[in-house]
Order: C-alpha cells, then structure tokens, then sequence
C-alpha cells in the first residue's frame, strides 16, 4: 500500500504535464541553455551629478580610486561577489522545477546569506536621521583665538551633516517632539573635528553617567514598547519632575524648537563649553553656534501630527528638496568667547554646567565661519547609517573642558561603534575617512581594509626606520592637550553651582513671546495630559511653580489639578530676546507656495502667477484638480496629493467646483453629507493654512474659497487680489513665517 501512494501521484502529475503540455525538466542529456544574456548588455548610463558617491581615501590618505560607478548596479554583466558571471539570480538551483532547492546553490546561499545581514543595529540614540555633504569656508576671526587650520581666513573643508531625532526609531515619523541632533564632521586638513551638538543649547543632565537613565526614561515603556517617539508618557515625566536639573532641556523641548519646520531652519548648538588655542599657546572658552541662514522657524503642533500622517519622511524630504533645487541651505558658524579663568564662570554662570547658556545679550555670538550643503547622499546607509561621529575627534587648536556630560560623551562615542559598525575599524568607512594622510600604528580587527606594509607597528622601533615620527612639543600642528592644572579629591559629588535647575528655565520661559508661551503652555499640558500617574503630574506641577507662577496655573487648570505653592521662589531674570523665534524677518528664499487653479483656469494666468512667485525667490507648487499638464504649465499637485502641511503660504486664483473624485462632507442644515459650491479638498487645504497662521491671498474670483473654509477676507495675513498681483504681499507677510496675530491670545486673567 505503502508503496501505491508515490505511483498514484506520479501517475496523477504525469497526466498534468501531458494535459497542460508542460515543457518536460531538464535532465541528463538535455541541451544546457544558451549563455548569452537574457538582454543585450547596453552601455550603463551616465551617473546623474547628483548622485555621485562621496571622495574617498584609503586609511593611509591615499585615494582609493574608487568612482561610484565602479559600485554602482551599472556593470554590464551580473556576477558574484568573487566576479564570477552568472547565468540566472532568478531560481535557485533544484532537483527539478518542481523539486527541493540544494544546498550545493553556492550563489543563493551567497545572496541570502548577505540579505540576511544587511541591516546593523541603528543607534541607541537619534537612530532617526538623515544628511549631507557641504563645505565650510572659513572667515578668519577666529585665527586670533584658536590655531585650527580649517579656521584660517579662506580655508575651505569638506563637511558632512547629520540631523537627527534623539528618541524614536529608526523608522519613526521626522516631525515628533524632540531634541533634534546637529552632528557635523569637518574633513580637515589636520583631521576630522567633530562638533557633536543639538538644536537646543542644554541638556538634560549635568553628568554623563545620568545617559542611560534619562534614555531609559524616555524611550518607549519596557512593558509595551509604547510610545514611539513622544516624551508624552509617564516614565519620561516621572524622571524629569524627579531629576529637576532636567527642567531646563524640558522647557525647551515643549517649546516651538521642539517642533522644527525643517531641519534647513534649526539653529544649532554645541551646548559644552570648549577650551581654544591660538599660536600663542593662549586659550579661551567658548560655545559654538549655527545660525541658519534660512531663518529660525517651527511647525505649530496640529501640522506636526499631520505631517506624521501624511510625509513622516518630510524633513528628510525636504532637505534633499532644496539640494536638488539648488537651494543650498547654510548655516553660519559662531562662537561665544569667555576669559578662560580659573574659576571657568562667566558672569556668574558655570561654564562647565551644560544645562546653563550664555545669553548673547551677556556674551554675543561673533561669526567665524559658513556652511553650505550642497549635495545628497548617493548612498543613505553608506554615508548616513555608517557616519560616526565623535566629540573626541579634535584638531589642534580646540580641546575639551572638565564639563562631566562632555568628559563621558568622549568615551561613550567609540564604544558604541564597536557594536553598531562591528569592530574597531569604522575609521576606515569611506564616510568616516579622514581627508588627509592617515598613518596610525592600529592593526587587525573586525574589516580590516587595509594592508599595512612594514614590520613594525610599534613604537619604538628600529626596524621601520623609527617611523612614524612623533610631533614635538613646540610642534603647533599636533595635536597638544592643554596642560591645564588638576587637583582634588576624588568624589563622587557636584559643585554647588550646579545646584541651581530653575532659574534658567524661568529666563527662557520669561523670554519667549506670548504666541510662544501658549504653544509651551499647552505643550506642558497636552504631553501631561498622556500620563496616567496623578504622583508624576502633580510632581511636574511643582516644578513649573518653581519655574513661572502663571505658567503652572495654565497647565493646572488644563489638567484640573491644584495649582501648588513654590518650594524656591521664580527667579527674577532679565529676559533674553536672542531666546524667542518670533518678531524678527527672514529671508523667504525657498519658501514653498501653493498656487491653487482649476482646470480650466487661463494657463497663462497661471505662468504668470507661478513667474512671479519664483522671481521672488520662493518654490511655486501648481495645485490642480488633476496631474500632467493644464496649457504648457506643469502640475505639481493634484487635490488629491496635495496637503496643507508642505505649503508656507498659498495663492488662491479660482474656486473649483467639487471634482468627480471627491468625498462630500457633512452638511449640518441638510442633515447629510452634500457637496458645497467649492472642491472640499481645496476648502480642507485653505482652512488648515488659515488655522496655521499661514498667510493666504486669493483672486476676487476665488472668494467663495475663502467664505466655504469660514476665513474672513479682512483677517489677519489675507490678500484678496490677483495672484501675480499678491505675490510681494504674500513674501511681505512671510518673512515673519507666520501670521502670529492670527494665534488667539490667552484669555485675560481674572
Ligand atoms: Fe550623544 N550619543 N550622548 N549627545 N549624540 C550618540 O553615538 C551620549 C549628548 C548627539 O548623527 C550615540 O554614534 C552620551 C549631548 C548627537 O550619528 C552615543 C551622552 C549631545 C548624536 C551617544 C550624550 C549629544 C549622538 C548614539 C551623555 C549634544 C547623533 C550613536 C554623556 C551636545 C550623532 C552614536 C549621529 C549620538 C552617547 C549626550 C548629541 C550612544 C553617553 C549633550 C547629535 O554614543
């Protein structure tokens, strides 16, 4: 019986093939196929501009010869990874069609063997982030204070930016409530230099042995790994209302700088103090600053969530946007410079405490510098999954202070990559090479990609001739360690200046306008509001008392809890203007405009309007009700595809009717879903603009637009008139970003 069973199937297969007429296996004796290709091999096309791989060079500074086509998918014959050709990466190699797959298919076990590698472990922290290429040229102040080479008048370096979220995944949406990583490495021509910093110029904790608990705090709860990406939770809360000197990094995280527009608008910070060196041997303090050239601006919190929603890719998105619109973003580099005294105190600030800023009304932030970005990855896991950055890669002329957070960070950067690169050798990623000659006596490991000639790494020796030679003293092109006087106990303590965890967050909070002060007060109470522990909430509570008397009210009264009594009475503090994002202009050079048209609206109407828009310096966007062409004008959004987030401003120039593709909305008077007189897509579009203090212009012609999305004509920041004709009011009102009187101010208190 036991034996009919194969038979019968076979019999039953048999019948298949011949019923089907099935091309028979190929067996001993049948002719091997041909080995021309499936496809005549055509000349690889040539590499866009865009996409050319980064300049590189071998460990010892040499150029590895290595041009991106070379790695590219563009070969005209596929191979192995050992070169040699295949017939077929389609089906693997089987006892038959329909048999099992063998072991012996030595290029599937290579291909699958490989995926199944291909990703590394993303960062413990910012695992979310993207970046560029650029280069930094040099003014020359700095050349008094500091001896750094890159910062010589004129000097030009390669530079490579990541920007990041700290708290989310590496899959998580760009437009949380976060700090934001600003990391930037200058390929100099004495070393790389790392300056290591974040959009906010504290942070959380005064010592880096406190990382792994504020990290632990913050991200998702061990339990259910939940929340992605928020600070709205209870753990997070739980340890910033416990470990208070984490109130001032708070403060700021809940204000508008914790919700960036773009990363192209993000000021940003070194937060340490830093010791310089110029040629004299003489030093100072100083903190490092970028001041974006494109403005200081941030998301209001509805657009955060509806970005998260419609483009969690939008910063990322964006910044490449404007580098393929050659719309370069740049950042001016700055410093504030402080007497390097004993004391290390500045105006009775402590430079080594990293949760206190030098106002720049005390100390101003004297340029020395400017970035620009100027070309993409060609590559993101090459370049911004495998960059490392460093506070430790220094070049002479800039070294460290005592500052505990700093002092931990300089160890904690390496460790990591031993886990997340696999070994000691992440120094030799193409992304990671230094610029310049390498000649270190490190050997062996994990990707070794160098083969090290000599035969004697070590020092010293005779037999290399005694080489490499070691710089001297009087050298200023080594790197030399400041020999700044140490001594003291060793303790386990903090000096009594880093007792102080709120006066500074009342000078922020104080120095914020009063737009800005709403979106932290209901920042503070939204995220509060996530919590379940009333303990956490009521502890939070406390220390807005001790931080601002009226700001603890409102973020109580929207809890419904008690409002307490101060345990330290709010500092008195002279605010610091510097602080707030509003009442200054900026350049709208690149600001994104939607222009709104109907399908049938004058194409020429619309190129003028789309001219002007651009001659203005802004990005025009043609939204209409559908995609290709209307006239010889292209679309660049349909009603459908179009979302009121990516706008900064919009010109209305028709009221289309509702489109055969949309969804009516509810009608409260007729009691059922019904269709207005205007497209509700194009309504939806308008009304959120109008609830983001986006200033919007419509034509006469387009009124009903405005009266179906409920915005007044004489409101703040609408311009009725003709788009060509609107366009200087529109950039008028954009240089401040947004309408801010269009925010309702608080309620006046009683
Ligand atoms: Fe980091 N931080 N950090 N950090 N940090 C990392 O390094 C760490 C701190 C910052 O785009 C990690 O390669 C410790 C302050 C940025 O690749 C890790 C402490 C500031 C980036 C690490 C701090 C930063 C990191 C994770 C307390 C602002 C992203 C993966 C002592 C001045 C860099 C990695 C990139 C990344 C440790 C505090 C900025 C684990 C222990 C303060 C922008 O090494």
């Amino acid at each position: 019986q036991g034996m009919d069973k194969p038979n019968q199937k076979k019999g039953k297969r048999d019948m298949s093939v011949a019923e089907h007429d099935l091309t028979p296996p190929p067996g001993p004796g049948v002719e091997a196929p041909s080995l021309e290709e499936p496809t005549a091999p055509v000349p690889p096309p040539p590499p866009k501009p865009s996409q050319r791989g980064p300049e590189t060079v071998t460990p010892t500074g040499a150029p590895s010869g290595a041009a991106p086509e070379d790695v590219a998918q563009q070969g005209e014959h596929l191979t192995t990874s050992q070169g040699a050709r295949l017939r077929s990466t389609d089906h693997s190699l089987k006892a038959g069609p329909r048999g099992p797959v063998l072991l012996q298919d030595h290029h599937l076990r290579e291909k699958i063997t490989h995926f199944d590698h291909e990703r590394i472990p993303e960062r413990v922290v910012h695992a979310r982030g993207t970046g560029a290429h650029g280069v930094f040229v040099a003014n020359g102040r700095a050349e008094k204070i500091c001896r750094a080479a890159f910062l010589k008048q004129g000097v030009e370096t390669d530079v490579f930016v990541r920007f990041s979220t700290v708290v989310g995944f590496r899959g998580s949406a760009d437009t949380v409530r976060d700090t934001r990583g600003f990391a930037t490495k200058f390929y100099t021509e004495e070393g790389n230099y790392d300056l290591v910093g974040n959009n906010i110029p504290v942070f959380f904790i005064q010592e880096g042995i406190k990382f792994p608990d504020v990290v632990h705090a913050v991200k998702p709860e061990p339990d259910k790994e939940i929340p992605q990406a928020q600070s709205a939770h209870d753990t997070f809360w739980d340890f910033v209302s416990l470990h208070t000197e984490a109130q001032h990094h708070t403060a700021w995280n809940m204000s508008d700088r914790g919700v960036p527009l773009s990363y192209r608008m993000m000021e940003g910070f070194g937060v340490h103090t830093f010791r310089l060196i110029n040629d004299a041997g003489e030093t100072s303090l100083v903190k490092f600053h970028w001041k974006p050239h494109q403005g200081v601006h941030s998301q209001v919190w509805e657009e955060t969530q509806l970005t998260a929603g419609n483009d969690p890719d939008y910063h990322r998105r964006d910044l490449y946007d404007a580098i393929d619109a050659g719309a370069y973003p740049a950042w001016d580099l700055g410093v504030q410079v402080m007497p390097d005294t004993e004391d290390e105190m500045f105006e009775g600030i402590d430079l080594l405490d990293p949760t206190k800023i030098v106002p720049e009304e005390l100390c101003p932030v004297e340029i020395i510098g400017t970035m620009t970005l100027n070309r993409r990855p060609t590559n993101f896991f090459a370049e911004v999954e495998q960059v490392m950055f460093n506070p430790g890669n220094l070049v002479p002329g800039i070294d460290v202070t005592n500052d505990p957070l700093l002092q931990v960070r300089l160890f904690s950067y390496i460790d990591t990559q031993i886990t997340r690169l696999g070994g000691p050798n992440f120094s030799q990623i193409p992304i990671n090479r230094a610029h310049c000659p390498v000649n270190d006596m490190f050997r062996d490991g994990f990707h070794q990609h160098a083969v090290h000639g000599g035969v004697a790494p070590y020092k010293p020796n005779s037999l290399d001739g005694g080489n490499p030679a070691q710089g001297k003293d009087s050298d200023t092109v080594a790197f030399i360690d400041v020999p700044t006087p140490v001594e003291g106990a060793k303790v386990r303590e903090k000096p009594a200046s880093f007792e102080d965890h709120f006066s500074q967050t009342t000078l922020f909070v104080r120095s914020l306008s009063e737009v800005e002060r709403q979106h932290l007060a209901r920042a503070y109470t939204f995220e509060l509001g996530k919590c379940y522990e009333e303990a956490v909430k009521l502890r939070q509570l406390q220390c807005l008392a001790n931080i601002d008397a009226d700001l603890c009210a409102e973020v109580a009264a929207g809890l419904g809890l008690p409002v307490p009594e101060p345990t330290v009475p709010p500092a008195e503090v002279e605010p610091s203007p510097a602080l707030s994002q509003v009442g200054k202009k900026w350049p709208v050079t690149g600001r994104k405009i939607a222009v709104v048209v109907d399908a049938d609206t004058d194409p020429a109407a619309i190129e003028k309007a789309r001219k002007a828009v651009m001659d203005a310096g802004m990005l025009a966007f043609v939204v209409a009700p559908h995609g290709g062409k209307l006239g010889d004008v292209v679309v660049d959004r349909t009603f459908l595809t179009a979302a009121s987030i990516e706008f900064d401003a919009i010109l209305v120039a028709d009221a289309p009717a509702p489109g055969p593709d949309a969804v009516p909305t509810f009608d409260a008077k007729a009691g059922h879903d019904a269709f207005g007189p205007v497209d509700p897509r194009v309504v939806k579009l308008v009304a959120e603009m109008f609830r983001h203090a986006k200033a919007i212009a419509a034509d006469p012609d387009a009124a009903a637009v405005l009266a179906a999305a409920g915005v007044p004509e004489d409101a703040p920041g609408v311009v009725v008139g003709g788009p060509a004709d609107a366009v200087a009011p529109l950039a008028d009102l954009l240089a401040s970003h947004r309408v801010w009187e269009r925010f309702p101010t608080a309620p006046a208190k009683a």
